[in-house]
């Protein structure tokens, strides 16, 4: 395994899982879900997403970027809510809050292709994620796409950190198990990720 992973199982309790499914439900209905686009061609992503947060990701025909604004409502990110600050601050071992928080939303038919996260140029901030819902079979492989892959399955409440090396790995989701958790509205799957995306100012 790539250094730099580390791999939190059922780090939220049930409780928890059920109060954040509940938290993002609520936020979806003002900063909702849509569909973005791979660049240059437009074709439709697999996976719905939204962001959380003062910067979001966003794919569009144009490119990847970061945006203080959700494209089809115009409006700020709704703020990154405050279980997920704490989650941060205790796992990241990073001294600044994250920036932006990625909500993808799985269906059952929803894949995401083997990629690298490198749109963010705060270099040294890991990603940690949080799984809702629907189990996945997560894929990572090392810093090429050829390198060697390893497959896991994530579940609801499992949390993902990718530091170090891990940081710029290769890695997708390759598919859900739709009847695996009725946690999500439809047996889908909520991934979180917290991301630091500017390098923070020089104190
Ligand atoms: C390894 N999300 O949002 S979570 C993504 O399940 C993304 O939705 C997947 O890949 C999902 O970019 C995987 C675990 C994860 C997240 C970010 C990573 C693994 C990562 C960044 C670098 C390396
Ligand atoms: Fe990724």
């Amino acid at each position: 395994m790539v250094e730099g992973f580390r791999f939190l199982p059922e780090y939220f309790s049930p409780a928890a899982q059920r109060a954040l499914v509940v938290e993002i439900l609520s936020i979806l209905e003002t900063n909702p879900l849509y569909r973005g686009a791979m660049p240059r061609t437009g074709k439709p992503l697999s996976v719905r997403n939204t962001n959380l947060g003062p910067l979001g990701w966003v794919s569009d025909i144009k490119g990847y970027r970061y945006q203080p604004t959700h494209p089809e409502t115009g409006a700020a990110w709704t703020p990154i809510p405050k279980a997920l600050l704490d989650l941060w601050a205790a796992v990241s071992d990073y001294p600044h809050p994250p920036q932006a928080c990625l909500v993808n939303w799985y269906e059952a038919d929803s894949r995401l292709g083997l990629h690298i996260d490198a749109d963010e140029t705060a270099k040294d901030a890991p990603v940690v994620s949080v799984s809702l819902g629907s189990r996945a079979l997560f894929r990572l492989g090392g810093l090429e796409r050829s390198s060697p892959t390893s497959s896991m399955r994530l579940a609801s409440g499992d949390v993902v950190i990718l530091g170090g090396q891990s940081r710029r790995a290769y890695h997708g989701v390759d598919r859900i198990y739709p009847d695996s958790s009725t946690l999500v509205p439809g047996g889908g799957r909520i991934n979180l990720t917290l991301r630091r995306v500017t390098a923070p100012n020089p104190v």
